[in-house]
């Protein structure tokens, strides 16, 4: 397969600005007859080249006659064309039912629908597949009256209309250019939830949530969200909506969590369908946010797109920032802060550690697919927040103006982003672009040094970025850290926040006639996405646990603290259980905290966190040292872990920011109680289990009585199961909280559930809960005897021939063998060399596994 090249770039040698569709729409055969204008891009002599995948030319016409001087270059039509502008006709038959790749058209649950992004559209019909080429779309669906009511497109409905053999057509318009990723079209039998959204200019924009009838009830909350959205978009950026429809479509199968085509989003329908009986707070959360997300794609994205797919993170990273800021606004800032740096750790860290590591600007890739990924998105949102720091709230505004002023209408890189925030920011960020071209993530060595008696501090800060696949040597990035100074006896700020620009390898901060012992409260609010490694001790990040009054760094000190301990334990060193314990303590009599931040604070860190601290990850000696741990606090502070499970034990289900806060810390106890081997902590999780009346309460004692086992476990799976038959969101968390368990015989039982007559690789929400699930799970994934790994890749190498995309997202765990002990490392290799000798294996799946080899 060959390599795409950044540098390699071209414009568009021909111009499409009018396309115009046709779908003669059938399950089994749809007909796709399409019209393009096309125009000569400068003066060259490039015949038009067409993309196109798995199709056969059944007719080409040039200005309405047929023609048969068009030839194919591998997968793509090559028409020459004599003049400067023309209308070109292809036509092609396609089986939407025979789609399991889930890219182009495909049916889901009996209707018909589209994912385009990044390189569908070329299952569909013959086009120049790239995001730079910008057209005017109309399209005419036909479609069986019966079983398809509903035809929908992007834009405005302009025509429908009955038609005499019991089928009926309809019209839409899109008066937006836009890039054929961006194209969409639904067939179905839906049900709506309208309603409308007035802009601030007084336009009226008819919403509209389509999911299939019985679903209807589940919609508000994604209503609510997406209204809010489209506010807080004009308030907080100024972007006004542009067309007079947006609809929203829920299907079951699909790649992604969502896609953001123009005027017609379509979404996972995990991301749509909430009520209190089936979705979790942490579900309802998602919701909002990815509605959200999508909906604010609509600018960064859609009126300005890519010029091409190394520009991914322009629109997605800038698209997770603003829709952190939206969550943000919602709730409590600190709390999402809290959750979204998890995530950063939890999966982009990991990524820009191993053999995946790429730039959130990637240079080459093979497979577009396989660069969704947290680099561009998670990490490509904290460089936009890392400049958004450094310009101030009001320049970052001014940026944000010019960049969607100058560049709406067109495909953009992240240069011209750039060049937009140093423009209105009036900065030089010439060295700040290596964080879009170098991998890695900085390590930053901090150490404070204090001349007793009221003397100077000195404040010594060092950066290095470790060398990534084909990037050996690295240079000095900008890090801008917000710091504090407290006072270890007072507990009282000794400075004020500064924000220091660390941007050379080493740099000296000299504060004078500091009155007591300084400690140092460092990357406040994580306003770098880097490792910070200071010499704070155990009671100085108790201290700080306590006394800082940056929310994200209380919060942060005490993970420290806790991983600190963890990483002796694991290493079979003495760990100081009772300073964690005491600093948990002090946590949980604060006066001031909320219930949410409580449960983040006192959440002791993952296994694979702990995992990421070390030179040779050991699964089991990490997972003995945490339950050590978790049962020394459930231990130690019972009463109050009991005085909170009560205290947060709520009368009637209601959705607010409190009462979600009270569940979550709920939950969080309820651990702690089952972690101190209480002899009732089964008997209280059962009862919870019974007498919710909600998920969130459900599913965290559903997990407590998985991790705890025995006959109260097998009866409340049994039960969930049962209860929720059918519903196939809810059996994804009978699946994925299975996978997750921490009992000895994880393994054995998802392999068992791999052959449940409900499981199946078809559907990518079912293979990634239980697949994607026990991938991280680290000890049960990592069995020393290898089954684990042999398991991932049998279910691999079967998925990659259904839907290579969703084969390759699930891959990395098997990459990660360098961070093992030899014969783990030598299993997992065996398992990779399996997949890549694979014939026929997808580019998606190779791609993955032999860079993992590297
Ligand atoms: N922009 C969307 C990306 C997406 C996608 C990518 C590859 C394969 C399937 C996909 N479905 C959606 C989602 C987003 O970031 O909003
Ligand atoms: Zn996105």
């Amino acid at each position: 397969p060959s390599v795409i090249h950044r540098a390699d770039y071209r414009p568009p040698a021909w111009r499409v600005p009018e396309l115009a569709l046709d779908f003669d729409l059938d399950p089994a055969a749809t007909r796709v007859r399409a019209t393009l204008s096309v125009e000569r891009g400068g003066a060259h002599g490039e015949p038009l080249r067409l993309d196109g995948e798995g199709l056969t030319p059944l007719a080409v016409r040039v200005d309405g006659v047929a023609v048969n001087d068009w030839w194919m270059e591998g997968e793509r039509l090559v028409v020459p064309l004599a003049g400067d502008a023309h209308r070109v006709e292809t036509e092609v038959e396609i089986a939407p039912d025979r789609n399991t790749q889930l890219m182009g058209l495909y049916a889901s649950g009996g209707n018909l629908c589209t994912q385009c992004e990044a390189e569908g559209f070329r299952r569909i019909t013959f086009f120049p597949d790239r995001p730079d080429v910008l057209t005017v779309y109309r399209v005419r669906m036909t479609a069986d009256a019966r079983r398809f009511p509903v035809l929908l497109s992007n834009g405005d409905p302009v025509g429908q209309g009955e038609l005499p053999d019991g089928r009926h057509w309809a019209e839409w318009h899109d008066p937006f250019p836009k890039p054929s990723y961006l194209f969409a079209l639904v067939a179905g039998d839906l049900a709506v939830n309208r309603g409308t959204f007035t802009t601030r200019s007084g336009r009226v924009v008819q919403l509209g949530i389509w999911v299939r009838a019985a679903d209807l009830p589940k919609t508000d909350h994604a209503l609510h969200a997406l209204k809010l959205s489209m506010a807080w978009d004009e308030r907080v950026y100024g972007r006004e909506y542009d067309l007079d429809v947006f609809n929203i479509v829920a299907v079951d199968d699909f790649n992604f969590g969502a896609m953001e085509n123009k005027g017609l989003n379509i979404f996972n329908s995990r991301y749509i369908l909430a009520d209190p009986d089936t979705a979790t707070d942490y579900d309802y959360d998602a919701i909002a946010a990815v509605v959200a997300h999508e909906y604010f794609h609509n600018w960064s994205g859609n009126r300005i797109t890519c010029r091409d797919w190394f520009q991914l993170s322009l629109k997605e990273g800038f698209t997770v920032y603003r829709d952190q800021g939206f969550s943000a606004d919602q709730g409590s800032p600190a709390v999402k802060r809290i959750e979204d740096v998890r995530g950063l750790r939890a999966s982009q860290f990991p990524e820009d550690s191993g053999p995946l590591a790429h730039p959130v600007r990637p240079e080459a890739y093979l497979e577009i697919s396989n660069f969704y990924t947290a680099t561009i998105y998670n990490k490509g949102a904290e460089l936009i927040r890392m400049m958004a720091t450094i310009l101030g709230p009001q320049s970052f505004r001014a940026a944000t103006d010019l960049y969607f002023d100058r560049f709406d209408g067109t495909a953009a890189t992240c240069e011209d982003f750039v060049a937009c925030m140093e423009e209105a920011g009036g900065i030089d960020l010439s060295q700040f672009r290596l964080w879009y071209s170098q991998a890695g993530t900085p390590r930053v060595s901090a150490s404070l040094e204090h001349q007793a008696g009221g003397g100077r501090a000195t404040l010594r800060l060092a950066q290095h970025v470790p060398p990534t696949p084909g990037q050996p040597v690295k240079q000095s990035m900008v890090l801008p850290l917000r710091l504090r100074l407290f006072g270890a006896q007072t507990g009282q700020p000794l400075t004020d926040e500064q924000l220091v620009l660390l941007d050379q390898p080493s740099k000296t901060i000299v504060f004078e006639t500091v009155a007591e012992r300084p400690v140092l409260s460092i990357n406040r609010g994580f306003s770098a996405p880097v490792v910070v490694e200071s010499d704070r001790s155990p009671a100085d990040l108790a201290f700080l646990s306590a006394h800082d009054d940056d929310p994200f760094a209380r919060y942060e000190a005490m993970q420290q603290l806790m991983l600190d301990t963890l990483v002796a334990g694991a290493l079979g060193d003495a760990a100081d259980h009772q300073g964690v314990v005491d600093a948990v303590a002090r946590t949980l009599d604060g006066p001031d905290l909320d219930w949410a931040f409580l449960a983040e604070a006192v959440l002791i860190p993952s296994e694979n966190f702990v995992g990421d601290q070390l030179a040779v990850v050991d699964p089991q000696g990490i997972h003995t040292a945490r339950e050590a741990l978790r049962q020394a606090l459930g231990t130690a502070l019972a009463d109050r872990w009991r005085a909170l499970y009560d205290q947060t034990g709520q009368g009637a289900y209601t959705y607010s920011p409190e009462a979600k806060g009270k569940r979550r810390l709920r939950g969080v106890a309820l651990g702690y109680i089952a972690a101190s081997g209480a002899p009732d902590a089964a008997d209280l999780a059962f009862r919870q289990f019974e007498a919710a009346d909600n998920m969130t309460d459900r599913q965290s004692a559903l997990s407590t009585l998985v991790n705890l086992g025995g006959p109260a476990c097998q009866a409340a799976l049994d039960r969930f199961y049962t209860r929720y038959a059918g519903n196939a969101l809810v059996l994804d968390k009978w699946f994925q909280t299975q996978a997750l368990s921490s009992r000895d015989d994880t393994g054995a039982v998802v392999a068992a559930l791999a052959r449940h007559p409900d499981f199946t690789l078809a559907n990518p929400n079912r293979a990634r809960a239980l697949i994607g699930a026990f991938g991280v799970n680290q000890r049960a994934f990592n069995a020393a005897d290898g089954s684990g790994y042999r398991f991932l890749a049998d279910q691999l190498i079967a998925l990659d021939r259904l839907n290579p995309q969703t084969a390759a997202k699930l891959l990395p765990p098997l990459g990660r063998w360098r961070r093992f002990d030899a014969a783990r490392a030598d299993l997992m290799r065996a398992e990779l060399q399996r997949i890549v000798a694979v014939p026929g294996l997808s580019r998606d799946l190779y791609e993955q596994a032999s860079k993992s080899l590297e």
